[in-house]
């Protein structure tokens, strides 16, 4: 019985027995994983953290025991503070050991955590907070620079259902550290259920704000272990999380949970540049990592000038966005390790190349689904399926792709056809070998080099400017991040006299409170929108439009070229 969690559209029962019956789900939880990893490889180590994000913080090293434990007291202390099973606990950590007792202690106890990014500022928090009514709240002290201490101050003052925000860091400023909740108490009385809700992921959304992504112990537990199969993962394995751990990619494709799963260790990496990641790869013996693409090739470039370290390295994965063939063909022979193209999604669906399959279907497609009973649907516009071949929306059900986002009953209806397939918004081309090709994408976002940003959440923002008339957010191409983000604006006419310059509307929108990769790259004020044969706004036309200016002024200065991407 699910008693935890309204709001979540469970599995239908027939699904359920299926994917029990094929053995895809197997009974487990997060809780007990750990603990039957601890018994069985106790003293390996489990994680490693450097210690690089500022200078007071030490290396550790956790062996499966330690994090057991830490986890136990965690949990412990944590209870002792008011949270308890099905509470909701947004949890925005860097690359550090902490987020994993945290994660672990909240699974233990059956609470959610809620997955925000760093990059995630105090509108999108706030939204997180208010959206599932949270009660904790955990962050570092300063991670990229940035001070999060302040950030949970304003947001606490906007969240009343907050009750508790930790620190992770020596100096926790007005709120409590961290490292003062561990405990000896006794742990949950309840223990979570494998179909119980585990935590709340994050979608990269088309829609004014993010949603929330609800995933079973057993169903994320089943992609874990049909990704570390797929990616040749076992005890042996060292997973290097370079992406902010919280990301469903690096996660879970294998991911650090996968490595967990697998009895292996996570090493995780401070900052993402070669600069760091090549040296912490030599040092600790890395033999799988996972990649957006930007980093990909910033990786071959540093490589390919004569950086040395990454020689451990058996697996790349790339994923997030699509990696292109001619960088992808760089991949082994630069880096001597083993493509493995992934396109995933954190609402469930995840597909890999193989590790044996032809360089072909490695260098020219996005992989093929983990599970036997990942249903893909390739249709037109009206719904009709397309034969092999044909470029079309994917939709897709199995046993780990969720049925619903969570409390969403408005969006549901256009996210999932009524048998349950999730609607992707990704078009794609289906091989006869199963392989699928992305070929673009009918929901209106951005992927900027893996990170997503929804042009409506953008567009409500800068209609929030008085001197904004209407505004329409598209892509354009970029040789770097594949996609930036363009914002067309038409003035109001009262302010045509002194109008806000492109750099002003840039400000205003980092001024709400967002994570700065979505603030627009570029802003170009027209007169008025293209529109289709219906009058909507035509993004068609706009983003012709701008990937034809982009390529006349290829070197134009209102196109930061030195910014980057983690996620
Ligand atoms: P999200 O919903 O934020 O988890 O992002 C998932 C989306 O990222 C997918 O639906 C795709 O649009 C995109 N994506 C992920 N991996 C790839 C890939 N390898 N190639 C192209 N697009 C990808
Ligand atoms: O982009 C993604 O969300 C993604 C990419 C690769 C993902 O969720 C995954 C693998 O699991």
């Amino acid at each position: 019985m699910q008693t935890v969690l309204d709001g979540f559209t469970p599995y239908p029962a027939e699904f359920a027995e299926r994917y029990r019956a094929a053995g895809y789900w197997r009974g487990e939880t997060f809780g007990r994983m750990l603990r039957e990893r601890a018994a069985a490889h106790g003293e390996r180590i489990a994680v490693v953290d450097p210690g690089g994000h500022s200078a007071s913080r030490q290396e550790s090293r956790w062996s499966y025991a330690e994090l057991d434990r830490r986890a136990d007291r965690m949990a412990a202390g944590l209870l002792a503070r008011g949270i308890g099973s099905g509470d909701r606990v947004v949890v925005q950590l860097p690359n550090v050991a902490e987020f994993f007792e945290v994660v672990f202690a909240l699974f233990r106890i059956g609470a959610l955590p809620v997955f925000a990014l760093p990059a995630h500022r105090r509108t999108e928090i706030g939204h997180f907070c208010a959206f599932t009514g949270a009660a904790g709240y955990i962050v570092p002290e300063t991670a990229g620079g940035f001070d999060y201490r302040e950030l949970a101050s304003q947001v606490r003052e906007q969240s009343p259902s907050l009750r508790l925000v930790l620190v992770a860091g020596e100096d926790p400023g007005e709120h409590e550290r961290l490292a003062d909740v561990p405990c000896d108490g006794p742990g949950p009385e309840r223990e979570p259920e494998p179909q119980d809700v585990a935590f709340l992921q994050l979608s990269g959304g088309s829609t004014g704000v993010p949603k929330l992504i609800p995933r079973t112990h057993d169903d994320y537990i089943y992609s874990l272990r049909g990704s570390v199969e797929l990616c040749g993962l076992d005890e042996h394995g060292v997973y290097l999380c370079v992406l902010p751990a919280a990301h469903n990619f690096p996660l879970s494709s294998p991911g650090s949970l996968g490595t967990l799963y697998a009895g292996g260790r996570v090493v995780l990496c401070p900052q993402p540049g070669p600069e760091t990641a090549f040296p912490l790869i030599e040092r600790e013996g890395v033999t799988i990592t996972g990649l957006v693409p930007p980093l990909a090739l910033l990786w071959l470039d540093a490589a390919g000038r004569g950086a040395r370290g990454y020689e451990s390295l058996d697996v790349l994965l790339v994923g997030g966005a699509k990696f292109s063939e001619e960088a992808a063909r760089r991949v082994g022979p630069v880096l001597g390790c083993t493509l493995q193209q992934v396109f995933g999604m954190a609402e469930g669906l995840v597909n890999y190349t193989r590790l044996d399959d032809s360089q072909e279907l490695i260098t020219t497609t996005q992989g093929r689904p983990i599970s036997p009973d990942d249903e893909v649907r390739v249709v037109d516009d009206r719904g009709a399926d397309l034969p092999d071949g044909v470029t079309g929306h994917l939709l897709t059900r199995g046993p780990y792709t969720i049925r619903g986002y969570w409390n969403a009953p408005e969006h549901n209806a256009n996210s999932f056809t009524p048998d349950g397939f999730y609607r992707t918004g990704d078009l794609v081309r289906r091989l006869p070998s199963g392989h699928l090709v992305v070929e673009g994408r009918a929901k209106d976002q951005i992927n900027r080099g893996g990170e997503k940003v929804a042009a409506e959440e953008i567009e409500n923002h800068l209609l929030a400017h008085p001197a904004v008339h209407d505004a329409a957010v598209v892509s354009m191409p970029d040789p770097y991040l594949g996609e930036r983000t363009c914002a067309y604006v038409v003035l109001r006419g009262e302010h045509s006299e002194r109008p806000p310059k492109a750099v002003e509307l840039k400000r205003f929108v980092r001024g709400r409170g967002l994570a700065d990769y979505k603030v627009p790259d570029r802003v170009e004020f027209v007169e008025e929108f293209p529109a289709t044969g219906i009058g909507k706004v035509s993004k068609k036309d706009l983003r012709a439009a701008i990937a034809a200016a982009a390529a006349d002024t290829a070197a134009a200065d209102a196109v930061d070229t030195t910014a980057t991407t983690t996620v």
